[in-house]
């Protein structure tokens, strides 16, 4: 039976050695609590640290460690410190964190915390394959693995593999400037499918992915030579029935459960009955904003000292990767703000800044919930951000405010919240008066919606859609239109092609032969392809046709010291083996004239474009343009073209990057008609990759073997990866013939 494998640096588990004896207790992270569905007995397996390092586990203990882990449906990946040091804290919290981040001044390029967290990637990914079975779903989870999708995929291409990254993804400006840039997307894109928190970072990886590798995007997919990989944002939400029911088991308890702080904060309400408390919680990191939130707080009470002795900035900051210098230092700035701002307000019987540094048990967590007024979240940039939807959770009276953020993702979901922009103190400032004096009708009319929103699109919502989102990018697969060559369907192929009596085969250049460059005069055939069509042609009964759209005099030139039969710009010329180039009849140049400072005003307007001009036809090329103007300037020019040649007999190609203006009476299809006229050719091959090709797909009698190269709409019957697939095939024919 299949099963989902679901891999995270960290397990789910807590694990602790008191006495040689070992403690392992199920965590209540969400991220568990939302793929417990996914993770029920047998049907899922969680892979990931088990949080004590090898060094750390006492070698008799190792086995039980694992047994532990095991009875949790988890298994444990062992990591010694000094892979702990180079992958954790060294290349995910030095490198990748601040730079995801925008913190690119904290952002270190460590050589040897790359090698690390490649090597730590493929213990993990090794830890995958060992339980890896055909059929199973594979789920990989933020920042610590980005080079896992692609690693499973190297050794199980068939595998269904998800990515989903909880922390944000910078613009292309700020992530180009990381030196392993190629490596990290071809990681991640490993996988079927990647799920980013919301729209913006999804439309940053896009974008990085295409200005980067280059690779065709089209609106949240992504086209590599053998698969297509879905991008989508998928807002991650809580257990929110577990905090509202926390929340109403809190008010129901007696005086006598009651916490120790719970007291001290009743303490304080019951002192100061007018005074409100303001909450922040957070890990002491530098993308929570926690020093600005604390100057914007002293700039508050400056401005409006009225709110002296009304208010109470109730903080808890949980220690958090104090290995990392910047958070030590961090500390230090934080410690010594509270300090100076409790010195400069304080009075007998207030203090402005309640700080806790430490983590605190969930049942305290619900204390502060539920017993402040207010809630301040200000991270300078934060992928999500937990708290201020389980804030909102646990005001089951539905009173309460929250002022968020705009830089976390969770401020797109939650516009009834008081959303601000943390560098402005003058708006955070404003923020906490208005909040300070929100009518309780108006709190309520806010919570109700964001609550309902967050019951709604619960954790457990979110992992389902997110599961369910990836389970089809295997049906899109499977339902794809063209069939794969297989092994099994090229020896069927050859056993046609070996019976056959009279054989011709149609083979388009560019992205077919060779791989696209960005100057199209480097694409020459090599020594061994040269030697490929050669011998290809050397049967008497096999006619080899190369079909191109590039200029005649390109091609005869690169084709010249090899007898094959050439047709040239789509069709206007043909050139048999060792005879002249000819004319098709119908082909007319004077509309050239007309269209060309059409081009030229494009080429002019977009960076990076040319125009080609062939003897009966203009292309303009933009594959070396930025990929989003020149997708946007080839839907202009394609529709300024389409009306200024409207019947006039001529047509506009969309082919790949590139638009070409030519007679209509002129495709590839037609070119192959013509050849195959009054001959009686009883095995017909067509291959090509791009639009321009279909013409031959779409003309060519229904029993010839049309092939398309790279997965994409098409009306061949086959398809293959990419350019070495096509010569291995070609190969075959080769040994075949
Ligand atoms: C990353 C991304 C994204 C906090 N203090 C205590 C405690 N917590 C719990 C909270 C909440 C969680 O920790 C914190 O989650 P956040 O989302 O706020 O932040 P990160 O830890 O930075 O998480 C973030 C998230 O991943 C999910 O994708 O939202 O943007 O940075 O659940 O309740 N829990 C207990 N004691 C504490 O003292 N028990």
């Amino acid at each position: 039976m299949s099963k989902t494998i679901i891999i995270s640096n960290r397990l789910p588990l807590q694990i602790s050695i008191e006495n040689d004896q070992l403690d392992v207790t199920p965590s209540v992270g969400g991220l568990a609590t939302g793929l417990k569905s996914f993770h029920k007995d047998g049907d899922s397996v969680w892979i990931g640290w088990p949080g004590l390092t090898e060094e750390e586990i006492p070698e008799n203990l190792k086995e039980e460690v694992q047994k532990k882990a095991k009875e949790e449906n988890c298994v444990a990946v062992h990591l010694t410190s000094d892979e702990i040091d180079g992958f954790y804290y060294g290349f995910s919290n030095r490198t990748i964190w601040p730079l995801f981040h925008y913190f690119m001044e904290y952002t270190e390029s460590d050589d040897q915390f790359w090698r690390v967290y490649q090597q730590v990637n493929q213990k993990y990914a090794d830890e995958i394959l060992k339980h890896y079975e055909e059929g199973d779903v594979i789920w990989v989870h933020d920042y610590q693995l980005l080079l896992v999708p692609n690693m499973i995929r190297e050794k199980a291409p068939e595998a269904v593999i998800g990515f989903f990254n909880h922390i944000p993804f910078p613009s292309y400006e700020v992530f180009r400037t990381l030196p392993w840039r190629d490596e990290v997307l071809k990681g991640v894109l490993g996988a079927d499918l990647i799920g980013f928190h919301t729209y913006d970072y999804e439309r940053h990886f896009l974008s990085s992915v295409s200005r980067i590798l280059r690779h065709q995007v089209d609106f949240n997919e992504v086209t590599l030579p053998d698969r297509i990989v879905k991008v989508d944002s998928f807002p991650m939400g809580i257990d929110y029935k577990k905090f509202e029911q926390a929340a109403l088991d809190h008010f129901e308890s007696t005086s006598e459960n009651q916490s120790e702080l719970q007291r001290r904060l009743d303490h304080h309400l019951e002192a100061t009955p007018e005074a409100k408390m303001i909450l922040s919680i957070d890990r002491l990191d530098y993308t929570k904003g926690i020093a600005h939130r604390i100057r914007a707080y002293e700039y508050f009470l400056d401005k409006y000292p009225e709110y002296i002795e009304k208010v109470r900035l109730v903080m808890l900051a949980v220690p958090s990767r104090s290995n990392v210098p910047q958070y030590r230092r961090l500390k230090r700035e934080v410690d010594e703000l509270v300090g100076r701002i409790n010195g400069k307000f304080s009075t007998v019987s207030w203090t402005p800044i309640w700080y806790f540094y430490r983590s605190m048990p969930f049942e305290n967590l619900i204390d502060l919930y539920t017993t402040c007024e207010i809630a301040l979240l200000t991270p300078i940039r934060d992928g999500m951000n937990l708290v201020a939807k389980e804030y909102v959770a646990t005001r089951t009276n539905k009173t309460g405010v929250l002022i968020l953020s705009e830089m976390a993702g969770a401020a797109h979901e939650m516009n009834e919240a008081i959303i601000i922009n943390p560098n402005n103190f003058e708006q955070v400032a404003d923020a906490l008066k208005t909040a300070f004096n929100m009518p309780k009708e108006e709190q309520v009319d806010r919570n109700k919606m964001l609550q309902k929103r967050l019951r709604r699109y619960s954790v457990e919502k979110w992992a389902q859609d997110f599961m369910k989102a990836l389970r089809a990018t295997r049906e899109n697969r499977d339902s794809f239109k063209a069939t794969r060559i297989t092994p099994k369907i090229s020896d069927e192929i050859m056993e046609q092609f070996r019976k056959a009596e009279k054989k011709i085969l149609f083979i388009d250049y560019d992205g077919t032969l060779v791989n696209f460059v960005d100057k199209p005069e480097d694409a020459k055939p090599d020594a061994e392809l040269k030697e490929l069509i050669r011998s290809l042609n050397a049967s008497e009964d096999t006619d080899v046709i190369l079909i191109s759209g590039r200029d005649k005099n390109t091609l005869g030139s690169w084709w010249k010291d090899v007898p094959v039969e050439l047709i040239s710009e789509h069709g206007v010329w043909m050139r048999q083996i060792d005879g002249e180039w000819e004319l098709s009849e119908n082909v007319k140049s004077e509309w050239m004239d007309a269209v060309r400072p059409v081009i030229e005003n494009f080429v002019d307007r977009t960076p990076g474009t040319f125009i080609e001009e062939k003897n009966y036809s203009l292309a303009w090329h933009y594959r070396k343009a930025d990929p989003q103007l020149g997708e946007i300037r080839a839907n202009e020019l394609s529709n300024v073209l389409k009306e200024l040649i409207s019947n006039r007999g001529l047509s506009v190609l969309e082919g790949n990057k590139v638009l070409e203006i030519k007679s209509s009476d002129v495709n590839k299809g037609k070119a192959c008609s013509k050849k195959l006229v009054g001959e009686n050719y009883d095995f017909i091959f067509a291959i090509g990759d791009d639009w321009t090709d279909e013409y031959m797909f779409q003309e060519l009698p229904e029993s010839a073997h049309t092939v398309k190269v790279g997965i994409k709409k098409t009306s061949a019957r086959f398809y293959v990866e990419g350019t070495p697939k096509v010569r291995t095939l070609l190969e075959k024919f080769r040994d075949n013939l």
